[in-house]
């Protein structure tokens, strides 16, 4: 039996089974193992809020490439919330300020996060190509590599419960932004996970949904890679 000639998945049955896909998420990375066991000193602390920085600030273009490809009115009025979360609207600073908080809070300046030169090269390589994915594939398909988020609530639930104890040097303000995303992250996925069950709906599309969060699950982890090298 080929993929081709196979039924397609249920509903739930293909949810299940992208949600599987979360035993590479980057939650298992050693240096993420590492981070919640409170073994990484402020040099690392440091270099890993600095370079996720660069993933933050691409957000909203990504988000925005989306809308660029959507033509669909209704999905772009749920889908543009993602930019105004990150880049903020009226008092709301938004998660980048938010990041930078983070970033002052670890005892970094606002202008060596913005200046971008603690970036390391398969940090700019990885954000890069997913900015890129999502300009050039069917909006759908972007869709689908953002859900990630599936298993993003646990990850920040996490820093909140380990880092106040392992990293007491840190301001616990600073931590607003993993707060922030918890039902950020849940909205969205809702989002996204309606579009991913709703296009994908032969075996071969199936497939390939996998194949797309695979791909953003590598780039995770492959910006993790980086850093856990740059930062030994
Ligand atoms: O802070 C994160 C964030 O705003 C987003 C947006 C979303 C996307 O569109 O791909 N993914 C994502 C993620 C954020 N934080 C990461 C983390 O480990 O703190 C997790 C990441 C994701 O799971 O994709």
């Amino acid at each position: 039996m080929t993929t081709a000639t196979m039924s397609p998945w249920s509903r739930d049955e293909f949810e299940a089974q992208l949600r599987s896909r979360g035993a590479g998420y980057h939650i298992h990375h050693p240096f993420n193992v590492k981070m919640n066991d409170g073994l990484l000193g402020p040099e690392q602390i440091r270099g890993w809020v600095a370079n996720r920085f660069y993933y933050q600030v691409n957000i909203p273009q990504k988000d925005g490439a989306i809308l660029a490809n959507c033509p669909d009115r209704a999905t772009r009025r749920r889908w543009v919330r993602r930019i105004l979360d990150h880049d903020g609207w009226g008092g709301n600073e938004g998660g980048i300020e938010a990041w930078v908080r983070l970033g002052e809070a670890v005892g970094l300046k606002r202008e060596a996060l913005w200046s971008q030169r603690h970036v390391v090269p398969g940090v700019r390589f990885a954000v890069d190509a997913y900015v890129n994915f999502a300009r050039q594939v069917p909006w759908q398909e972007a869709v689908c590599s953002s859900l990630t988020e599936m298993f993003a609530p646990k990850i920040h639930k996490d820093r909140l419960a380990t880092w106040p104890t392992h990293y007491p040097w840190i301001d616990p303000d600073g931590l607003q932004y993993f707060r922030s995303r918890i039902s950020l992250a849940e909205r969205d996925v809702e989002h996204g996970l309606e579009v991913t069950l709703g296009h994908f709906t032969t075996q071969v599309q199936q497939q390939r949904a996998l194949d797309i969060l695979q791909f953003k699950l590598d780039i995770l982890w492959a910006m993790l890679d980086a850093i856990e090298k740059a930062y030994p």
